[in-house]
């Protein structure tokens, strides 16, 4: 691994940018943790991104300062992005010009690292651009070499400058995003000293081996920079993750030039993502995800004071657990849903066995989403309280379903806090009855 691997937090996520009381608490957070890079990219401040060509006002200049400043006191490297590509011209020198422009206000307030980002943008060019540059990728590269070119002329060596491609992970670049031959040619004719950010073979990868790191390597002609979306919620508002940065091989450290962390949206729930991420650059020999997790709650824990009943470690595992990762559970969320299976699927004659080992954890974990809204930690509750909500509705059908099947195996099972409309209701709901998902991941209509 390299003296210089960067590694830290990309603000980088759709919905509302941090606070700065947030961002004050992800310092302390990055800096008791070691990391050492915040890239400050929010895809909704429209001065990054839609509206990327008007510049801050003062007021909002002085309060990027502060973050910068912020930045800067922590010991962490700031990296400022900007995001052109919804609507760049770029074949014309005057948007060249106003992006120059853009960054020196940024330089001004002391920066020194910058950005910039392809992603998510349409795959199509202006016939000018087409005429003047062939590709996309050409455009884009030829608007990168001239940014670091403007800035590094000026900076320090350890000035650091990162683009991020149009398809910027395995299945884009299957899908040939970009064009055929898009990364190839950034391989080419990007400037060497320019970092290139990849996600991994999917947006949000739950694997991320050596040999797919390797062969992208190769084409790119430099190690990627990791762009790493593991614990990024922004596309599913019920739920967010804290299970432990995992499913990359230690040896992958020295194959890449860094690890930026794109998280949860909710700055307070990344204590055990950035912990466990700081346990995977920092380890040595060995590592063990599940121990860095149950490590990294431990500590997270102590947040969790209650004005009502205390909350065990224990049920915070468990409740940690069922907000694991994307692709999945933690151990003791996927033993519940197991035993709540079984005790479902057993003949009536048979229930009354798999009851208890359903039941109790259940009960427990009802429980403690309950205790949720007694926090002292009130912004902690504020990030929590929705998705323990719908994780307590669900948990409490089940367990008056328990219950009245108890006393009559044989009931039709009714809730007066269940009905329909205001349990499981709207658009969003309804939509989604219309269309299955299957295991391999193709659609089919519901008949
Ligand atoms: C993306 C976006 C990112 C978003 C993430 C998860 C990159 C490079 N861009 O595609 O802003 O938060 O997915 O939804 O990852």
């Amino acid at each position: 691994m390299k003296a210089d691997f960067l590694s830290g937090v990309i603000e980088g996520f759709y919905g509302p940018p941090w606070t700065t009381t947030e961002r004050s608490m992800v310092l302390n957070w990055m800096q008791a943790f070691q990391l050492n890079t915040y890239l400050y990219a929010p895809k909704d401040d429209l001065k990054q991104r839609l509206l990327w060509r008007v510049p801050y006002t003062s007021q909002e200049a002085s309060e990027l300062k502060v973050l910068i400043d912020n930045c800067h006191a922590h010991g962490v490297r700031f990296v400022f992005a900007i995001s052109p590509g919804l609507d760049m011209a770029y074949a014309q020198a005057s948007e060249l010009e106003t992006l120059q422009g853009r960054l020196e206000q940024v330089h001004e307030l002391g920066v020194r690292d910058f950005a910039i980002l392809f992603d998510d943008i349409p795959d199509s060019m202006r016939a000018e651009d087409r005429r003047r540059f062939g590709t996309f990728a050409l455009a884009q590269s030829h608007v990168a070499n001239h940014l670091y070119r403007y800035l590094t002329g000026r900076a320090s060596s350890r000035a650091r400058f990162f683009f991020c491609p149009t398809p910027y992970c395995g299945r884009m670049r299957r899908a040939g995003l970009g064009g055929e031959r898009y990364l190839e040619e950034i391989g080419e004719t990007l400037d060497p000293g320019i970092d290139v950010f990849w996600t991994g073979p999917e947006i949000i990868s739950s694997q991320i081996s050596v040999s797919h790191i390797e062969s992208l390597a190769n084409t790119l002609r430099r190690p990627p920079l990791l762009w790493d979306n593991l614990h990024a919620n922004d596309y599913d508002g019920q739920r967010f993750y804290c299970g432990p940065y995992s499913g990359r091989p230690l040896e992958l450290r020295s194959e890449i030039q860094g690890i930026l962390h794109n998280p949860n949206n909710e700055a307070l729930l990344n204590f055990v993502p950035w912990k466990t991420l700081s346990d995977f650059i920092h380890a040595k020999a060995t590592w063990n995800p599940r121990e860095s997790y149950l490590n990294a709650m431990k500590d997270w824990h102590a947040s969790f004071e209650s004005a009502g009943s205390p909350i065990d470690l224990e049920d915070l595992v468990l409740l940690g657990d069922c907000f694991y990762l994307p692709e999945e559970e933690g151990s003791e969320a996927a033993q519940l849903f197991h035993n709540a299976e079984q005790w479902l699927k057993a003949p009536l004659d048979k229930k009354q066995g798999f009851y208890r080992p359903f039941q109790e954890p259940a009960t427990r974990l009802r429980n403690i989403c309950g205790e949720i809204v007694n926090l002292e930690d009130r912004h902690l509750f504020s990030a929590l309280h929705r998705k323990t909500w719908d994780l307590r509705e669900e948990m409490e059908l089940l367990l008056t379903f328990a219950k009245q099947m108890k006393s009559d195996p044989a009931s039709q099972l009714r809730s007066d806090y269940h009905l329909p409309g205001t349990y499981r209701g709207g658009m969003v709901s309804k939509l989604r009855g219309l269309i299955e998902q299957r295991s391999d991941g193709s659609f089919i209509p519901v008949t």
